[in-house]
């Protein structure tokens, strides 16, 4: 073991996460009130279901439960968010397309930094949504702009020299010293905030008229976390309450509807931030106070993780709901409502046997012991008490939704030409992978590989049991 004053990767991630926590509800109050009311909630429903509450994470794992988010503008940029993270152990997971996920304009494409073992999401789970601006897409952006846009971003410096070689020996080294973790926290915790120096106006508007999410990248000289989202074991509950703080929460809790079957994938609702004060040049060079407006909230509870089939599944039903197209968010969640119970199993052991969520199997410790062989099928021995299925929580996040928390922060809709998506560049998966220099990871297969595991460790243990 190393010495005391050693910080191991788990531990630089849970402390960058409560230090930017710490940063985040300095800047943004409603933050601190969202946070305090997850907390309350929480402690209710501890209160009220006991250990069923702990089934999809213990509660000291879901108290310091937090992601965020950030957006950037270049792969060179990615590419050194994928640094800095990949000292904290958060590898890319998924490809989120958003250009396509919403109405209005969101140029960007998208993948989710969090650890990926069990047991380093049990440790400390934070996770960062980024996204990558798309100046490639001749939909939102023409020749000249691009051109503008890119010499913008080629010539600014988002990470300085000092975090990333910090970050490159956290990596190679699975952890830092004590007196350089200090440094080195500070440096990437300073990266996130939202710079005080002057805004060039001209600039951010002529994107703006193009995305709101465009100025927001490429329109200023550093980057911040836009958002960071506890986690609450009951979200309705937390949408009264904040509501009756006087806190304006949009519409609606985005994902599946609240029902009496199992909690699946995710469910996430936001408000938005005040506008904060910035500091503007104006094109004559003088500078006049002005204000942005792009950090909010979120909140998010976490469901079970859906296999591909129950993806479809909820996929398919959530269009179902589109296709009725209903005039408001309630008459959106009612229809929801309706359609689930007919559709999604109402049980995790339905869930499980029609192969729609994921689970983890484990031999259950006061399993038949009067020498009898054990079944040879996996519904026998979880029927006969042999086995036992642990739901495996849903880490990652939804486009829908994603696209959907982006729309809701935004002023103004912005403008997407038709057309083809890319003359220049296909944004996919592939594509991101090389950008970030890194795997970008599938989440189903993960998921895949976590129920595998556990049963080829029931199949050792069950065979060499010795009585
Ligand atoms: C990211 C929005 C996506 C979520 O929870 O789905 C997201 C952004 O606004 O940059 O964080
Ligand atoms: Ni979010």
């Amino acid at each position: 073991a190393r010495s005391a004053q050693w910080r191991e990767t788990w531990q630089l991630r849970a402390a960058f996460a409560a230090r930017l926590s710490a940063m985040y509800g300095r800047e943004v109050p409603a933050y601190t009130t969202l946070v305090d009311v997850s907390r309350e909630v929480n402690e209710d429903v501890l209160r009220e279901r006991g250990a069923d509450a702990e089934r999809l994470g213990a509660i000291g794992r879901v108290t310091a439960e937090r992601h965020g988010a950030i957006r950037v503008g270049t792969p060179a940029e990615l590419q050194q968010v994928g640094r800095v993270f990949g000292a904290l152990g958060m590898r890319p997971v998924g490809f989120y397309d958003l250009r396509e996920a919403a109405a209005s304009a969101v140029p960007v494409v998208s993948t989710a930094f969090r650890p990926v073992a069990g047991d380093e999401l049990a440790r400390n789970p934070f996770r960062v949504f980024t996204s990558l601006l798309t100046p490639a897409d001749p939909r939102f952006f023409d020749d000249e702009l691009r051109a503008r846009l890119e010499n913008f971003l080629a010539a600014r410096e988002l990470f300085p020299p000092e975090l990333l070689a910090l970050a490159d020996r956290a990596e190679a080294e699975q952890g830092l010293p004590d007196s350089d973790a200090e440094g080195f926290l500070q440096l990437a915790v300073a990266a996130f905030e939202l710079s005080g120096k002057p805004v060039d106006r001209a600039w951010y508007e002529t994107l703006e008229r193009v995305s709101a999410v465009a100025a927001d990248i490429g329109g200023v000289r550093s980057t911040h976390i836009n958002h960071l989202t506890p986690r609450v074991l009951d979200i309705d509950e937390l949408y009264r309450r904040m509501t009756g703080r006087g806190i304006r929460m949009i519409d609606a809790i985005q994902g599946p509807p609240r029902w009496d079957g199992p909690d699946v994938l995710l469910r996430q609702t936001s408000f938005r931030a005040l506008d904060e004060p910035r500091p503007m040049r104006q094109p004559d060079g003088s500078v006049v106070p002005g204000s942005l407006r792009v950090r909010f909230g979120e909140v998010e509870a976490r469901g079970i993780a859906l296999t591909r089939r129950g993806r479809a599944l909820y996929d398919e039903l959530l269009a179902r709901v589109d296709a009725a197209a209903p005039a408001t968010a309630a008459a959106r969640a009612d229809l929801a409502r309706d359609l689930w119970p007919a559709h999604f199993p109402r049980t995790e052991h339905a869930l499980a046997e029609r192969g729609l969520g994921h689970f983890t199997y484990h031999v259950v410790d006061d399993r038949p012991r009067d020498g009898r062989t054990p079944p040879p099928d996996l519904p026998a021995l979880l029927r006969e008490g042999w086995v036992r299925a642990d739901p495996v929580v849903y880490e990652d996040f939804l486009p829908r939704s994603a696209a959907g928390i982006f729309q809701s922060n935004l002023d103004e809709s912005g403008t997407r030409q038709g057309g083809e998506a890319d003359a220049g560049a296909a944004y996919d998966s592939d594509w991101l992978s090389g950008a970030v220099e890194r795997d970008v990871l599938d989440p189903f297969a993960l998921y895949e590989q976590q129920e595998s595991r556990s049963l080829e460790r029931v199949a050792a243990a069950l065979r060499l049991d010795p009585t």
